[in-house]
């Protein structure tokens, strides 16, 4: 849909999107003038738009050093991502990635467009790195060196069972979140948070790219790259690339839907990790990829056009995300919502029914037993209009409903949503 399109469908996006582009216009004003800075900053809003937005509103110190963080990982991630690269150059290079980041003179082409250009200027990442702080570089080093023995080992190996699965999502992912937390706390404002809580951080976040991303992976030329567990998807069809062909849509979908399910095992931990942050900009860098990750969930679960094209929130939602997200209120807000758009498209036939709607429980659960939802209607009402009043089955009666019409992109989605009593 164009963006005019879809503003004159959704009016209310049109403020967050503004603000929105003039955070972005203000971010690129503030590219530091050293020229190895400038590329390094430049580089991180050319690769991750919406990464780069919240990387930016951290403090100085912190700022400098996640950015590298992310842009030295995204480097180790297009060699691991590029199907082209043969496995016996491709492994040594993932091994000794830790010590390519102190050597000036260090590169290795490879990628495609902005990420060709990432790996081409690769000394301005190590030049940007070997400024930062010894705590911040020590951290980066050990991250990196786990994660590139980690890619390394899955470059050979298949992700068979649902251990694999974690274990890989762990290397790739979980490690980003404990090591994300050791610089939270070398900066002085966090307490140490334990692994197992930000490894969770993490896996929520890959699992549902690898969710999100099944098409895109499946046809990746020279060679397709396979995440979803044998596991899971050996239940539903014979081959993983089996679910993209229509005759097997009820299959696929049932696939993506015990996924989804076992993605959503890891969202208590987050909101246990989010609920123990002090810091307002360090939250806010945590929380909203978080809510983007259960929005995606919810607007991907029993959906078969993951399997035709890209599923993706609507812009102008991750505008407001971007704009509304400031307190823990507003997490379990999202959260409570974001599963109450799930809930009803559970199909009482799907094999994995009773287990989706348990996990949706015990997050609505954990969100109520915070004891701030009722303090606000709803994460959306601040800025959705009030379209009608419906009433609701009586199992879900509560003493305000709204209803909100086409949250989510594609043909229009009218659900109730059950705000809080
Ligand atoms: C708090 C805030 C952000 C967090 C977090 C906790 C815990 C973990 C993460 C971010 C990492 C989440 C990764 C999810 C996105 N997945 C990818 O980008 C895949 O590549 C994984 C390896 C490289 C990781 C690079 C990275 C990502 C986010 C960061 C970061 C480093 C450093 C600091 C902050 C955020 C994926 O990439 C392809 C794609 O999705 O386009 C893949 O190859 O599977
Ligand atoms: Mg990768």
């Amino acid at each position: 849909m164009g963006s005019l399109a879809a503003v004159l469908r959704h009016p209310d996006d049109l403020y967050p999107l503004l603000k929105l582009k003039m955070a972005s216009r203000q971010a690129e004003k503030q590219i530091p003038p050293e020229p190895h800075w400038a590329f390094c900053y430049s580089m991180l809003h050319k690769v991750s738009r919406s990464f780069a937005l919240v990387i930016q509103q951290l403090g100085t110190d912190l700022r400098n050093a996640v950015c590298i963080f992310y842009l030295v990982l995204r480097a180790l991630d297009t060699v691991e991502d590029d199907t082209s690269i043969p496995t016996d150059v491709k492994v040594p290079i993932l091994i000794a990635f830790h010590r390519h980041v102190y050597d000036r003179e260090w590169h290795f082409s490879c990628g495609t467009k902005e990420y060709k250009v990432l790996m081409d200027q690769f000394h301005h990442v190590s030049t940007a790195f070997l400024e930062l702080g010894k705590g911040y570089q020590d951290a980066i080093e050990d991250i990196t060196k786990r994660m590139g023995a980690g890619m390394a080992k899955f470059i050979c190996k298949e992700v068979e069972s649902i251990d694999d699965y974690d274990e890989y999502c762990y290397y790739v992912a979980g490690l980003v979140g404990l090591g994300l937390s050791k610089l939270f706390y070398a900066s002085g404002t966090e307490d140490l948070a334990p692994d197992s809580l930000s490894n969770s951080m993490g896996l929520f976040l890959q699992k549902t790219n690898i969710i999100r991303d099944y098409l895109e992976d499946i046809n990746e030329i020279p060679k397709c790259r396979m995440f979803w567990p044998r596991e899971i998807w050996s239940k539903y069809v014979n081959k993983l690339e089996d679910l993209k062909y229509e005759e097997n849509s009820d299959k696929a979908v049932q696939c993506l839907n015990d996924m989804v399910t076992n993605a959503l095992m890891h969202v208590e931990d987050c909101l246990k990790y989010m609920s123990a942050l002090r810091d307002h900009a360090i939250f806010r860098f945590c929380a909203i990829p978080q809510i983007m990750a259960i929005g995606t969930l919810a607007l991907c679960y029993n959906n078969i056009e993951v399997f035709r094209g890209v599923v993706k929130m609507r812009r102008g939602l991750t505008a407001k995300v971007i704009d509304r997200t400031n307190n823990m209120t507003d997490v379990y807000l999202a959260f409570y919502d974001f599963s109450n758009i799930l809930k009803p498209k559970i199909n009482k036939n799907d094999p994995n029914a009773t287990k989706t709607l348990s996990r949706v429980e015990a997050i609505q659960k954990a969100c109520m037993d915070s004891g701030v939802l009722n303090k606000r209607l709803s994460y959306f009402s601040s800025y959705w209009p009030l379209f009608s009043l419906t009433s609701l089955p009586p199992e879900q009666a509560s003493s305000r409903i709204t209803t909100i019409f086409n949250l989510l992109p594609g043909p229009s989605i009218v659900r109730p949503i059950k705000c809080l009593p």
